[in-house]
């Protein structure tokens, strides 16, 4: 049943570029970070970290440490071990090898940068000088970084408890992929590789765990996106129940998926807090971010296309190894990152033979875990490299064979060869509506004016489809049951007559307070400044996770709508008594209930005031109580998809790239806020552009990390992000309550591909393409000169 826009479309604030109501509090200075809070009576936390990859620790010696005056403890994992659990990553996926991660390392470590020591102290100026008087004994054991050597059989194992380094292992398999590929007139294939990354957000992790002495109970605020999943977590892991632990993430200074796993260090202000009876605070510092916050990608990729004359697909085949670094990570498992990948390497094509079968393997390197497109800009990455090299091989326009490949509006609901559904998502209109704005003839006939000048200049595409906002069914099937694929929302209309609407998600860039208040004040007739939404505090709802995977949009937005809904339901019943009409009669406009018949109206505060405190006018069977919980699962999710198209030219002396124009056309089904929507689709193509061109964590074979500093790791600044055109193609979708689709990863997923078509489009003259990401000046120069460089 497809729906239209107008049918939907009743809504004064959603559809509105409303300006973001939390800006005026976060850039004046005046957000509230974890680091913000008063932490005058708090004992500061500084970390020991190993300084080997794998090793066994013989002996710590702590004593000058302790003697340092203004130290209050210094801790090791014997310290702590009866207070919590290691934290378990479980998963139903068949072969699946689970690690454990200790606060701090437990005999053992397994990467530069793990925790090894604790120490507390009056002030962190006073930790960090004990930290340098402590002193440890490692017995190095051997280490295999090479992903591909630690998944040999003989290799060393990272860790005791495993069979083997390889710790998820998963095939798709569909149709007869070798028929296909005998028979295929064309097979393109090559190698891929896609570096290391992580997500460098710009507040860096940070903790505070505050007790309620003679309670035992516990607050942690931490810089998380899944306060929720932290709070549920750790309250299995130190035997606490949940009402006397909350976990509140306040503002925070973003994520892109760094903050969606637990860190030993949450676990560890948390546990010392309980054990000392005093606040404990910890704020990370850059390099330890860039040793310990997740990292992401680190994927080789051997894959193949079949195709035939006319550049149809017949088959796919692709051979992944994801390193996943020292541990399966909570509680998303090793499996998130790579899993995706062949998951959705098909794309948003018609691919009717598939095989894909992916490794994680485990290596002495910071985890990885989501990163902002998890998988997706390593799958889109090859799939949108292969047809360009089938576009050039066979003589047709990368347009064309995409669209002679790309699911057509007719075909769906389209099941996918890994078994995905995609819903009716504007593939083959995002792919026309992209060109139609690139004005790509006129781009193609410039670009040969200026290949005959010797210029290298290219153009890039790159479509792709994701899930977005995915519900039970989906999250619950890896057998990770913190992932629920639900959201709550609790409203209530208090006795001074204003709203509260509380959610389990937790905004940490993207604005919900606007959005979710958008679609809150349109249901009920509201202003949005008659609401005040909260979000990020494990307290304001009985369960929630937090914000990632693109699913706010859709998965909170359909609890406020449910649970708005019956909240005016029932005000209007008690202002029907009030006003002596029916609810029909009644209307909520601006805040003001009005009835049509006789024009008398009732404000807010006037209906609290008659309900709670004047307890003669409302009789006790018509009273209602004015707080609603309502849980939204949209079951499966819905599809999101775009078409990128970008132009670049590379410098044929610094062998510089540089974004010229950048083209997106995205679905992201009905859209509650332009502005927010433009806004995060230019973030997520900044971050695309990194990952594309300059970021990359490098390690040594050592399990040494080279890229320590942000002299080392390069992210994209203004320069080098380019002005976005960006089309809508706002296809209300057809699964969701309120027609949204989310797309807070998008530009992420399609950008690393689209410009390694595009460079590898500059370079064509010479022979050669893009396999490798970041294309880097030194990769570029190494690719075209690979004759003279033998
Ligand atoms: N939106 C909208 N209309 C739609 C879809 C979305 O107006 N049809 C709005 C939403 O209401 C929300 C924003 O766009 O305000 C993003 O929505 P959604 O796609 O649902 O994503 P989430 O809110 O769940 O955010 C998670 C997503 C992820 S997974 C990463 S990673 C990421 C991203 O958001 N990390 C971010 N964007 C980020 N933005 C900032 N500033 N910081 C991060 O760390
Ligand atoms: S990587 Mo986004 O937090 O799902």
């Amino acid at each position: 049943a497809s729906r239209d826009l107008d049918e939907l479309d009743t809504g004064k604030l959603v559809g509105k570029p409303v300006r973001r109501v939390e800006d005026a509090r976060l850039l004046s200075g005046n957000g509230r970070y974890v680091d913000d809070r008063p932490s005058a009576h708090a004992l500061h936390m500084a970390v020991f970290r190993s300084d080997q990859a794998h090793a066994r620790i013989d002996a710590i010696r702590m004593d000058a440490a302790r003697a340092v005056p203004g130290v209050r403890g210094v801790f090791v994992w014997q310290d702590i071990a009866g207070l919590i659990k290691p934290a378990v990553a479980t998963s139903r996926m068949s072969g699946y090898q689970p690690t454990a991660i200790h606060a701090l390392a437990n005999g053992v470590v397994h990467f530069v940068g793990e925790p090894v020591v604790a120490v507390l102290a009056d002030s962190r100026y006073i930790a960090e000088d004990a930290l340098e008087l402590i002193e440890v004994d490692y017995t190095p054991l051997p280490v295999a970084t090479d992903p591909e050597e630690a998944a040999h059989p003989d290799a060393p194992l990272l860790h005791a408890s495993l069979k083997s380094n390889v710790l998820v292992e998963r095939a798709f398999v569909r149709g007869e992929v070798d028929e296909a590929f005998k028979g295929a007139p064309h097979v393109i294939g090559a190698r891929f590789r896609f570096h290391r990354k992580t997500s460098l957000a710009m507040e860096n992790r940070c903790y505070m765990a505050e007790v309620e002495r003679g309670r035992d109970a516990l607050t942690l605020y931490t810089s998380s996106q899944v306060p929720g999943i932290i709070r549920d977590g750790l309250a299995n892991l130190m035997g606490m129940p949940g009402n006397r632990l909350t976990v509140i993430a306040p503002d925070v200074g973003g994520g892109f998926g760094g903050k969606t796993s637990m860190y030993q260090e949450e676990m560890l202000v948390c546990v010392l807090a309980r054990k000392i009876g005093k606040a404990v605070k910890w704020t990370g510092d850059r390099l330890e971010d860039l040793l310990s916050t997740s990292q992401a990608f680190d994927e080789r990729v051997s894959a193949s296309l079949a195709l035939g004359d006319d550049g149809q697909i017949l088959g796919l085949r692709a051979e992944v190894v994801g390193d996943v670094g020292a541990y399966s990570i909570y509680p998303w498992t090793a499996g998130i990152e790579p899993v995706q990948v062949i998951s959705f390497l098909p794309g948003p094509y018609k691919v009717p033979c598939y095989h894909g079968h992916v490794r994680g393997v485990t290596t002495p390197k910071s985890p990885t875990g989501p990163y902002r497109g998890v998988g997706r800009p390593t799958s889109t990455f090859v799939m949108e490299r292969l047809l360009d090299m089938a576009a050039l091989e066979l003589g047709i326009d990368p347009g064309e064979i995409r669209r002679r490949n790309l699911v057509r509006p007719d075909e769906f609901p389209y099941k996918t060869a890994v078994g995905i559904v995609w819903d009716r998502s504007a593939f083959i209109e995002g792919l026309d509506a992209a060109m139609e704005r690139f004005d790509y003839a006129a781009a193609r006939r410039a670009q040969a004016r200026a290949r005959a000048e010797g210029r290298w200049i290219g153009i890039g595409f790159a479509c792709y489809a994701e899930l977005s906002g995915i519900g039970s069914r989906i999250s619950a099937s890896p057998g990770m049951p913190i992932n629920t694929g639900t959201d709550t929302c609790v409203i209530q209309l208090d006795s001074t007559g204003a709203l509260t609407a509380s959610f389990g998600c937790a905004s940490h860039g993207q604005g919900h307070e606007t959005t979710l208040g958008q679609v809150l004040a349109d249901e009920l007739g509201a202003r949005i400044e008659d609401l005040r939404v909260v979000t990020g505090s494990s307290a304001a709802v009985p369960h929630g996770t937090g914000s990632y995977a693109s699913r706010t949009a859709v998965i909170s937005s359909g609890a406020g709508i449910l649970a708005a809904r019956e909240l005016r339901a029932r005000m209007l019943r008690v202002a029907a008594h009030l006003l002596n009409t029916s609810p029909e009669d009644l209307d909520i406009v601006q805040g003001v209930i009005r009835a049509r018949s006789t024009d008398a109206s009732l404000t807010f505060p006037e209906l609290a005031n008659a309900l709670y405190s004047q307890m003669g006018r409302v009789p006790a069977e018509v009273r209602e109580e004015l707080c609603v919980t309502r849980v939204y699962d949209p079951v499966v999710g819905t599809t999101s998809s775009a078409t990128h198209m970008v132009q670049v030219e590379v410098d044929p002396k610094t062998y510089g790239v540089h974004i010229q124009r950048y083209v997106i056309a995205e679905d992201c089904g009905r859209i509650i806020n332009p502005l927010i929507v433009t806004g995060q689709t230019r973030g997520a193509l900044a971050q695309g552009v990194g990952a594309a061109l300059l970021e990359e964590v490098v390690y040594d074979a050592d399990g040494q990390l080279l890229t320590a500093s942000l002299v080392d790791y390069l992210v994209p600044s203004a320069p080098e992000v380019p002005d976005l055109e960006l089309v809508h193609l706002p296809a209300v979708s057809p699964n969701t309550l309120g027609g949204f689709r989310g797309m807070g990863e998008g530009g992420t997923i399609g950008a690393p591909a689209a410009i390694a078509n595009a460079i590898s489009d500059a370079l064509a003259p010479l022979g050669v393409g893009i396999t490798e990401l970041p294309a880097t000046p030194e990769r570029l120069f190494r690719l075209i000169h690979a004759d003279r460089l033998q």
